[in-house]
This record gives C-alpha cells, structure tokens and sequence, in this order.
C-alpha cells in the first residue's frame, strides 16, 4: 500500500521526514495508517516499503510529514542491509547499500518500534539502533570536509499497548533513557493514541529547531561583539 498526497503547502509549511524500522509484525505501518488515514489492516499485510507524505496540523500548526516504513522482515532490503553491514571489516560495500543507510539516516528523526507483548522485538532494537549508529559513522566518513550532518533523533515506541504486556515499561524506559531517546507507547487501536506519537516527535523536533536558532543567533552575537573589540 503506497501513498503519495502531494498537497499544495505555502512556502512556510515545515516538511518533518520521519523513518520507522523495527521487527516485522511489531505494527509500524498500523500506526503510521491509524494517525494518517485513521484505519488500519486487520490482516497482516508485510511491507516491502512505503512512503506516505500528507500535511497535518500539532498544536494548532500546519506541517508536513513524510514518512518512509521499512520491512520488518529478515528477507527483505533493510534486513539485508543490516546482515551485510557495512561496518564489517574488509566488507566492499555497494552503492545500494550505502544509497539504503543514507535514506534513513537523512531523516529528522528515526523511529524505533518494537511490541510490548513480545521480548524479542525489544532485544532487537539493539541491532537497529547499532544500524543506525553505524550507517551514520560510515556516511559521515565518507563525507567530503568537515563533517556536516547531525545524528537523527531517535524515539523509541512501544506499540500494542492494548495488549497484555510482555516486556515490563521501566526496563523500556531505562533503555531509552540510556540511548538519550525519548519513549512512548501506543496502541493503532486508537487514533489519539497513535497521533500523541507523531505528535511528541513533531514537538521534538520543533524545539531542537528553536535551540539550534538560538545558538546561532548567540554565536553571531559573540563574534559580533568579538569584532567589535577588535574595531574599538
Ligand atoms: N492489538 C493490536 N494489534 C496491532 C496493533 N498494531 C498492529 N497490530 C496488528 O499487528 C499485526 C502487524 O501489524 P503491522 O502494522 O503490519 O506490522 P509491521 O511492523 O508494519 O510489520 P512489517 O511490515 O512486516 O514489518 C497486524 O495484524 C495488526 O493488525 C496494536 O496496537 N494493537
Ligand atoms: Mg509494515
């Protein structure tokens, strides 16, 4: 299921490019269709790979989210991507597998889904978020001068939070905590459930944007002020 809604956006409009990757079944693309369209697939479709752009409104303003879904499953690209690592020592990597690391760690923010009913997809976020790091360390080495690009922001987001848990929220909580990610849970049962998501990424990402102006702002500042001293 692809979908592509090309609005007409005012200049103005800010576009928040989001990435979700997790293990398969953990239900990515289910709260990416709850928030988006408000329904969900009752049978269990994988994904090879979507990309889903559509204007939404947080906090009263307008923006644009375009959202790529990765496949969950072993067999397909991303996993493929992982199991051939980059990383790996000697490994000649392929255009493709770089071109694949690059569009995600090209996001503002990466998103990192596993089950609260199940273990093993919370084991597993360990070797995604070891993906990322990599593919941002091995894209930054490869970048040409002074390295540019900052690490994506990463969330961490437990889903099926309808459903008798299996992975207790503290140890959640401790390991995002750990990472510096911020954490939330959800259930696509829900649309508010699924937006607050979206919604806490998108302040996020908002509030990272205000610091950074600010910090420019007093960096041109004190150099001013630095010139100053040097003129009087
Ligand atoms: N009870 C419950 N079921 C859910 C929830 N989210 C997803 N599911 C179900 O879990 C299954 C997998 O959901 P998907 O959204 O397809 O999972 P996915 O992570 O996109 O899977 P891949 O594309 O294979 O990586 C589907 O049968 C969904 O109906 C939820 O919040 N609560
Ligand atoms: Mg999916």
């Amino acid at each position: 299921m692809g979908s592509d809604l090309n609005h007409q956006l005012s200049p103005s409009v800010i576009t928040y490019r989001l990435a979700f990757l997790g293990s398969q079944h953990v239900g990515k693309s289910s709260l990416i269709t709850r928030y988006l369209f408000n329904s969900v697939r009752e049978d269990y479709v994988p994904t090879y790979e979507d990309q889903f752009t559509q204007q939404v409104t947080v906090d009263g303003v307008d923006c644009e989210v375009e959202i790529l879904d990765t496949p969950g499953s072993e067999e397909t690209f991303y996993k493929v991507l992982v199991a051939q690592s980059v990383m790996v020592q000697g490994n000649r990597e392929s255009q493709a597998v770089l071109e694949g690391c690059k569009k995600i760690i090209d996001r503002d923010a990466i998103l990192l889904v596993y089950d609260i009913t199940n273990k093993d997809s919370f084991t597993q976020l360990e070797s995604y978020y070891q993906f990322i790091l990599d593919s941002y360390n091995h894209i930054m080495k490869r970048l040409s001068g002074a390295a540019t690009k900052e690490f994506p922001p990463v969330v961490i987001c437990g889903t099926k939070c309808d459903l008798e848990r299996g992975v207790d929220r503290e140890t959640a909580e401790r390991y995002a905590s750990n990472k510096n990610c911020p954490y939330i849970e959800a259930t696509s049962k829900e649309q508010e459930s699924a937006s607050e998501v979206f919604e806490m990424v998108i302040r996020e990402l908002r509030k990272r944007k205000i610091k950074k102006r600010e910090t420019l702002l007093m960096k041109s500042q004190s150099s001013s002020d630095q010139c100053g001293c040097f003129i009087f």
